[in-house]
């Protein structure tokens, strides 16, 4: 079938809206119709040609929602007319990674998924006969797209598609790097780095967890008003900090961070998010993604004395499973997703989602199909 996708043909190019040709859904695979994607710094990220496993020609777009329209031979979790998030972390199920209790990181289809492919190897999209490439198996800058079925968390119909697509990557990536990978406990002092789509759902997923100080640290001192409303309780530009940061961080949450978060990719910030940990139980938590050839460093002696650095992808969430259950929770009003989309646009205007990401005048647009 033909469909209506935004292309990256190369590395810093703008996307081409183009119209592209889609082959249906093979063995445990599923058509959905796209109804709303968000934007988010990884596809900008893959676009800037730093992502290691970047290819081109590529339909990026990760963070979706929509309807199934049909399934493939095999398909037994979904049907057709059910309303899913496209999932770029699947969970099989099956797998010894699924099956272990401490990650959330299926390695069924992870091989295919890095080389722009379908699990059996082959592209569903071309243009003209030429390949295009799938994205973190997802492709969701398209108004249809082909999954695996492992790769749909299957959500409740009433669930608005241009909120609930944020819950695809932001929202989940967010709050799950708070309750399922660091475990905040209440009355933690928790410091926040970049506080962007996700760092402000790492801020909100704080407050659900009862945190006592939340600050919040970003060079934009245009995020801190939206940051206040989930939740922070302090904000710092480094720009205006006199001396050293991390002593400032340090001496604001009483001696170091319970748990730190880096949500910028940027790799100094990442040290200063660990060594502003408390001695001899902070931990600090990577969620910002750093470009080929990056590298993280810091004194082995901050580990030594007891701080600890670890990684979060999708927030730790294990998306057939705990998807559904995100979305509740903002149904319920639990959770806040409406302030954080500051734009909504069609897939035509795709290419200024990606101009006001850059020029700090976003926290999320959404395309809508
Ligand atoms: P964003 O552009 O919305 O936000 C980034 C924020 O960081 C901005 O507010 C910016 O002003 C701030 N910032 C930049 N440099 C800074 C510095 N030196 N000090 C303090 N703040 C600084 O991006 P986003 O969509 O929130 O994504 C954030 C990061 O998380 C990206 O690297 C993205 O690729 C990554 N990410 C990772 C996962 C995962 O599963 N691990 C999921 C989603 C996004
Ligand atoms: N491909 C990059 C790494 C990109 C990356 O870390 N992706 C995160 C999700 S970011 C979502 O916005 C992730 O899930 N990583 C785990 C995985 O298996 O990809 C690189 O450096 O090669
Ligand atoms: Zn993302």
């Amino acid at each position: 079938m033909d469909v209506r996708a935004a292309v990256a043909y190369k590395a810093g190019d703008p996307l081409v809206i183009e119209t592209v040709q889609l082959d249906g859904p093979r063995d445990g695979e599923v058509l959905v119709e796209i109804m709303a994607t968000g934007v988010c710094h990884t596809d900008a990220f893959t676009l800037s040609g730093d992502d290691p496993e970047g290819l081109f020609p590529a339909i990026l777009g990760h963070e979706g929602a929509g309807i199934v329209r049909a399934v493939g031979k095999g398909v037994t979790s979904v049907k057709e007319g059910d309303h899913v998030i496209p999932l770029y972390t699947p969970e099989c199920r099956e797998c010894d990674y699924c099956l272990h209790p401490k990650t959330n990181l299926c390695q069924a289809i992870r091989e295919t998924q890095g080389q722009g492919l379908m699990p059996d190897g082959t592209s569903r999209f071309s243009i003209n006969g030429e390949k295009i490439h799938h994205y973190m198996g997802t492709s969701t800058f398209s108004n249809f797209t082909v999954l695996p079925e492992i790769a749909v968390a299957k959500i409740r119909e009433d669930a608005p598609f241009d909120k609930v697509c944020y819950i695809g990557c932001g929202v989940t990536t967010g709050i799950g790097a708070v309750i399922h990978t660091a475990g905040v406990e209440i009355g933690s002092n928790v410091v926040v780095f970049g506080l962007g789509g996700i760092g402000l759902n790492v801020i909100q997923g704080a407050r659900l967890a009862g945190a006592n100080k939340i600050v919040g640290v970003d060079i934009n001192p245009n995020k801190r008003a939206l940051a206040e409303a989930y939740g922070m309780t302090h904000f710092v530009n480094p720009k205006e900090v006199e001396g050293d940061l991390v002593p400032y961080l340090v001496s604001l949450t009483d001696g170091g961070a319970d748990y730190s978060f880096d949500a910028t990719g940027n790799v100094n910030v990442m040290r200063d998010a660990l060594e502003c940990c408390h001695k001899g139980w902070g931990e600090s938590i990577i969620i910002g993604v750093a470009g080929a050839g990056q590298e993280i460093s810091t004194r082995p002696f901050q580990l030594v004395t007891g701080r600890s650095w670890r990684g979060t992808a999708f927030g730790g969430a294990r998306g057939r499973t705990d998807v559904p259950k995100i979305v509740d929770w903002y149904m319920d009003g639990k959770i806040d997703i409406d302030q954080m989309i500051t734009h909504v646009m069609p897939l035509d205007e795709i290419n200024n989602a990606f101009d006001l990401m850059h020029e700090g005048k976003s926290i999320r647009s959404v395309i809508t199909f």
